[in-house]
């Protein structure tokens, strides 16, 4: 149910990555949270309180003053409906500017989104269930090879002009590789975006690296944690042996499509979509700092 409360402060705190004494003088100055109270008189968040915690954090690493941030927070919010009924026709909208090789049209909507909404809700409701359906699309041949690569590298365009700068900060930082020979980098993209909104700092090496030069930066960096990411996990397979290697320091994580059935590495797999593994990443890491 919308605006129920369903998270602790301690959550809410791991979830965002806001440490409770600022979630709290959040709610005092900018009445950013609105709790409800549990029987016990325990505050309750909300997963919409999430959200604006989120739209905050975004807002102030854009270099918004907190106050503004606040503001532009709490106004962004429309309500279960709403976002609902723009998250579909925001996607409509985006196949159908694309399908016609519209590129200003698509940039004038991504631009509009990503003024009202969180990058998060931008990417989990409109632009990855875009790229699914359209790869299903594809396969059913209803969009041309033509149509597939003018969307995806613009859409791949958009998303790296958003990660400028996304090595900076003071959090902690991860190092962002597909293996040799996998060129299927959207959904580590978008996945660092995730990081980076949670405070953390990228390193991002992208499609193809070989792993060699994984293991260098492991080694130059000394990241919190190295993320892995293909679409087949024979990519995965064919540098198994480097993997467990690297994977002995503790830190390695393995997502995208190809990521199972790879127990005998001894990394940890990052089954869910980006936004949700990005969740746990933080969530993981806040418990257990290096
Ligand atoms: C776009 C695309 C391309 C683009 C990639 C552009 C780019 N820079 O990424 C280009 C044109 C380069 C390409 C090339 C090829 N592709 Co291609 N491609 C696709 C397509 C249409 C969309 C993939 C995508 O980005 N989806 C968006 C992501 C986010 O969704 P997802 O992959 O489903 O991932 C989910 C989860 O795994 C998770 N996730 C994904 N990544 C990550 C990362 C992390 C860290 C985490 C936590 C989670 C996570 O999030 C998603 C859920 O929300 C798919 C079709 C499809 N059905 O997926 C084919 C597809 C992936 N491609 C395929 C193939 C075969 C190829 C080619 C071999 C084609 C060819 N003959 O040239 C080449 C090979 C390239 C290579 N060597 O790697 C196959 C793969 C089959 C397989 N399992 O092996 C697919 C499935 C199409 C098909 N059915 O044939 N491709």
């Amino acid at each position: 149910v919308a605006g129920q409360g369903v998270l602790r402060i301690g959550e809410l705190s791991r979830r965002s990555g806001v440490s409770p004494e600022l979630l709290r003088a959040w709610e005092r100055r900018y009445h950013l949270l609105r709790p409800t109270r549990s029987s016990g008189g325990l505050r309750l968040y909300s997963l919409e309180d999430l959200e604006r915690v989120r739209a905050m954090q975004q807002h102030l690493a854009s270099g918004l003053a907190a106050a503004e941030a606040a503001v532009l927070a709490t106004q962004a919010e429309g309500g279960p409906a709403d976002a609902l009924r723009g998250a579909e026709e925001s996607r409509d909208e985006l196949a159908s500017a694309l399908a016609a090789f519209d590129e200003p049209r698509t940039n004038a909507l991504l631009d509009t989104l990503l003024a009202s909404r969180t990058l998060d809700w931008v990417l989990s409701s409109v632009v990855l269930p875009y790229l699914h359906e359209l790869g299903r699309r594809w396969q059913r041949g209803e969009a041309s090879i033509a149509q597939e690569h003018f969307a995806t590298g613009v859409l791949r365009g958009r998303l790296l002009g958003l990660a400028r700068d996304w090595s900076r900060g003071l959090g902690p930082r991860v190092v962002l590789a597909c293996p040799p020979g996998e060129q299927h980098d959207l959904g580590l993209i978008a996945f660092g975006l995730a990081l980076h909104s949670r405070g953390w700092r990228i390193i991002y090496l992208g499609a193809d690296t070989p792993i060699d030069s994984v293991i260098e930066a492991a080694e130059a960096f000394a990241p919190t944690s190295v993320v892995i990411s293909a679409v087949n996990a024979e990519a995965f397979g064919r540098i198994s042996r480097e993997l467990r290697a690297l994977a002995r320091g503790g830190n390695v994580y393995l997502g995208g499509g190809g990521a199972h059935d790879l127990d005998d590495i001894g990394a940890v797999v990052l089954g869910g979509d980006p936004i949700e593994e990005a969740d746990r990443l933080t969530a993981l890491v806040n418990e257990n700092p290096r």
